[in-house]
Order: structure tokens, then C-alpha cells, then sequence
């Protein structure tokens, strides 16, 4: 972590000011950060990338997540106030990148976001690798219904099927669901996830059964 304030010059160590043109709010002010970045470069060298964290970033997702995890030195930047002045992008920034369509106060959020998605993506950082392959987004489907002891919640039962020891069955079961809730919550997923025969199969059978349902 870099405190802006230690790279500013005037007695109030100001990061920000009034935007040039007029209007409300603040802006951030480039030196701070552009001597911010300087530092780390003449203390830990070159990055492989510099990151702005804003609204008007693409959004980050599971496979930037992943491109990012495969760099070695990454500098994340935070803004606050109305924005950052525009030559913070021109002289330092590699990536602009936004976490959603919604309002937060400033880059500090998103930026911990980034930090824990690639960061569970590094080896070693989760016990379980195939936890990671297995992920919902690594594949681009939801996840399936998880289910845990006892048997019985306030009458609400397991499936049957988890219970059975049928390892196949289970197998089908679990795609199954993730496919249907896929289908009723997230639809637009399906469009680029990577289906096998079977899950295709599977799909073709749930949307069948979808048809049918709306016709009585
Ligand atoms: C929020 C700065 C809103 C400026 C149009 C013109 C980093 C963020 C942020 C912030 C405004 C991210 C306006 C999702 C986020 C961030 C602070 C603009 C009004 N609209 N991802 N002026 N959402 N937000 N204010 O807010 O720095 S990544």
C-alpha cells in the first residue's frame, strides 16, 4: 500500500482540486500517482501492469482474473472524488477496469476485489486446486445446490439422489441443476459456456421440458 500523501509536495499535501471548466466535486490530482508509480518502479522495477480501478473501466471478470494472475508485478491504482485527472490514463495506466454497474465512493473497494479473485487464483493461496478448475465461472455456469448434514432442515430433505452413493447419478443430477438455474437466472451465461455432450444433452432436455410447462 502507497499513501498518495507522501508523494505530494505543497503543505497541505493535497491529492486533489477543483476540476478545470467547472462543476461540482473534486478531481484527482496526476503528480501524486504519477509519482506514486515512480517510486514503485525505482523501488520493486518494472510492472507488468498498471490498473485503474473506475467506472469507465471494462469490467473484471473470471478470465481477466486469470490473465492477471499469470503477471508477476502489478500496480493497482485507487481513485476517490469525481474521478482522475485524464493523463493518469495517457502516461500510466495499462488497464482501466470497473468491478459493475453500480456506484461505489472510490477504487479501494474494487481494488480489494481484484486482489482477492487473482490472489485465490495463485498457487498455493486455496488448499484445493480443483476447487478452483471445478468454479462456476471457470466454466461459465452457476454453480449447483449444495447440501450439508442433517438430512432434514425444518422438513426440507436432501435430494434422494445425493444420498443414494450412485457417483454417476450425482454427476447428472449436479449438472443437471446447474444447467436449470443457469438457464432461469443467468441465461446470457449460456451463450459462451463450454458445454460437453452431455450438459448439451441435458440443456436440450430442460429447455423441452421448459416449452412444454409454458404451453399448460
Ligand atoms: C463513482 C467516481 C462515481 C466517480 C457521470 C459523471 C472504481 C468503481 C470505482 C466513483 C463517479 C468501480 C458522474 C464499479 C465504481 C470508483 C468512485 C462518477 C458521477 N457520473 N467499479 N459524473 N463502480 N468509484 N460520479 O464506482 O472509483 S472501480
Amino acid at each position: 500500500m502507497h499513501d498518495l500523501r507522501d508523494h505530494t509536495s505543497d503543505r497541505h499535501r493535497s491529492v486533489d482540486d477543483v476540476p478545470y471548466g467547472g462543476g461540482p466535486g473534486m478531481v484527482m490530482k496526476a503528480e501524486p500517482l504519477v509519482k506514486a508509480v515512480e517510486h514503485i518502479r525505482a523501488t520493486r522495477g518494472v510492472p507488468d501492469a498498471v490498473i485503474l480501478l473506475s467506472p469507465q473501466g471494462t469490467r473484471f471478470t473470471q478470465a481477466e482474473a486469470a490473465r492477471i494472475a499469470g503477471l508477476g508485478h502489478v500496480i493497482l491504482l485507487c481513485g476517490r472524488y469525481e474521478g482522475v485527472d485524464e493523463r493518469v490514463r495517457d502516461l500510466l495506466t495499462t488497464t482501466e477496469l470497473s468491478v459493475g454497474d453500480y456506484v461505489v465512493s472510490g477504487g479501494e473497494l474494487p481494488a480489494l476485489l481484484v486482489v482477492d479473485a487473482v490472489g485465490r487464483l495463485v498457487p498455493g493461496v486455496v488448499g484445493d486446486e480443483q476447487s478452483v478448475e471445478d468454479e462456476s465461472f471457470v466454466r461459465g455456469l452457476l454453480d449447483y445446490p449444495h447440501y450439508t448434514r442433517p438430512v432434514d432442515v425444518d422438513g426440507r430433505r436432501v435430494p434422494d439422489v445425493l444420498l443414494s452413493g450412485h457417483h454417476g447419478d450425482v454427476r447428472r443430477w449436479r449438472k443437471r441443476a446447474a444447467l436449470t438455474r443457469t438457464l432461469e437466472r443467468r441465461p446470457e451465461l449460456l451463450d459462451h459456456a463450454e458445454l460437453d455432450d452431455e450438459e448439451r444433452a441435458l440443456l436440450h432436455g430442460i429447455m423441452k421440458e421448459k416449452e412444454s410447462h409454458e404451453r399448460d
